[in-house]
């Protein structure tokens, strides 16, 4: 994109209904616009970063043998009433009423609806196991919408729902989820930390949450630095990673166990803050047997499958990220979910050798590069590329043009090189 004829509404102020850095940052770089208290329209940088992560978030459910669907964001209450939460859900679920006087309502969370879907398809033990998933908007009239998109009332997530025979698959595919998440966050490029959680309006009887490491995070959070050095990724035994992920101490100030604390060597033990991006729950028959979902099992008898679900907060992600990787003169992309590789800096604008070199840089990045062609002084240039946050900045000057030479700058480290163009653009794509 040229940055002068991109919508990147940037402000120079510090906007002041914004409490949390994140929050400022996403306002200040022109990612997103509030529209209503809890609800978000993503301008283009936003966009690009939530379809990234969207994208590594579904690769990871796609790897782990998730299937993707897209259940619509308006949901019968009827449905709601078959599992006995229409009335439970309260205030925070927002009923619609549609010309007909039926009752409708904007999901909040979809184990009803996968349920019933399931109900109508799936009628043999030998269609089992299955993990739909889609990433949906989701609505809860939150009483306090607050701190931007890490508490939003329309917000996106990925939800997966699993469908197993017993309760051991069950508990396999919850483990297979647990180590799709730790790839997701690691890939992502950020710290997350796994840990026993309370199941609250899902409801059942194992449940994880997993807390993105920021000095600004909701929760105090106590783990061993062990967590910091796992490697998801390549970890190929899913019952070994389950078991190192939740024998390694960690929890949160409300639930701090001192007798389990105390046993982390003292060089090891860890006090952080976090914020929850994820939680999956194991519930076994709960909504299974309440919408009356049964299949044939090998003996001919009927069974009520035993269920999972699995949620990311993709939107609050974005938020999440910005937390815990930003500095004074703004953001600090992780390169996997940047919303651009680089940032073509332009600081002569109008001089020919100059204007060629960048178009050239430009072009060979197709879609990945910002160019920032504007009339505007080298100093606002730097300043707009720092707060944006790109990994690489690309510093094109009429001296360094003539001899086919740029300046690259790495955001996270503020390192400098003088290099010649195809060395620049090689380090660039890494
Ligand atoms: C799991 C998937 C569920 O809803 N049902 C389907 C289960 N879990 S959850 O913990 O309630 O939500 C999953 C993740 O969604 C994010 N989230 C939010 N993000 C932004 N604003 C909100 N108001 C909000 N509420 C939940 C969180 O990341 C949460 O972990």
């Amino acid at each position: 994109m040229r940055l002068s004829k991109s919508l990147i509404p940037t402000l120079k102020e510090t906007p002041a209904e914004a409490q949390i850095v994140s929050h400022r940052l996403m306002l200040r770089a022109g990612m997103v616009r509030q529209m209503a208290s809890g609800i978000y329209a993503w301008l283009p940088l936003g966009q690009r970063v939530l379809a990234k992560i969207a994208q590594i978030v579904r690769e990871e459910q796609d790897a782990a043998g998730a299937e993707e669907v897209l259940m619509p964001t308006i949901q019968s209450a009827d449905l709601w009433r078959e599992s006995g939460r229409y009335d439970a859900y309260g205030k925070e679920m927002l009923r619609i009423t549609d010309r007909h006087e039926r009752e409708l309502l904007f999901g909040p969370t979809n184990e009803e609806m996968i349920t019933a879907i399931m109900r109508d398809s799936i009628k043999s033990y030998r269609e089992l196991p299955q993990i739909p998933y889609h990433i949906q908007w989701k609505f809860r009239d939150e009483v306090r919408p607050r701190f931007g998109v890490l508490r939003g009332r329309e917000f996106l997530m990925k939800d997966a729902y699993s469908f197993d025979l017993d309760r051991e698959g069950a508990v396999v595919a919850y483990k297979k989820m647990m180590l799709a998440y730790m790839r997701t966050f690691q890939r992502i490029g950020i710290t997350a930390i796994p840990m026993r959680a309370d199941t609250g309006q899902i409801g059942g009887d194992l449940s994880h949450e997993f807390h993105v490491l920021a000095p600004t995070g909701e929760s105090g959070v106590f783990y061993d630095a062990a967590f910091e050095a796992g490697d998801a990724t390549s970890a190929t035994d899913i019952e070994a990673f389950y078991e190192q992920m939740t024998t390694i101490y960690a929890a949160t100030d409300e639930k701090h166990d001192l007798a389990a604390w105390d046993k982390i060597p003292a060089e090891r033990k860890r006090e952080g803050r976090g914020i929850e991006v994820g939680q999956i729950f194991y519930f076994g028959t709960k909504y299974s047997e309440a919408m009356n979902f049964a299949v044939t099992g090998p003996d001919g008898q009927k069974f009520f499958p035993e269920m999972g679900s699995y949620g990311i907060g993709v939107s609050r992600l974005v938020g999440a990220i910005i937390e815990a990787k930003h500095d004074e003169a703004g953001i600090i992309w992780p390169d996997a979910i940047a919303p651009f590789k680089a940032a073509i800096l332009n600081l002569r604008q109008g001089d020919a050798t100059t204007d060629a070199l960048c178009e050239k840089i430009y072009a060979s990045f197709g879609n990945e590069a910002l160019y920032d062609d504007r009339e505007e002084r080298a100093g606002a240039k730097f300043a707009e590329a720092d707060l944006l946050g790109h990994p690489w900045q690309i510093i094109i000057g009429p001296r360094g043009a003539v001899n086919g030479m740029v300046e690259l700058k790495r955001r996270a480290t503020g390192e400098r090189f003088e290099l010649p163009v195809e060395e620049a653009l090689a380090k660039v794509r890494g």
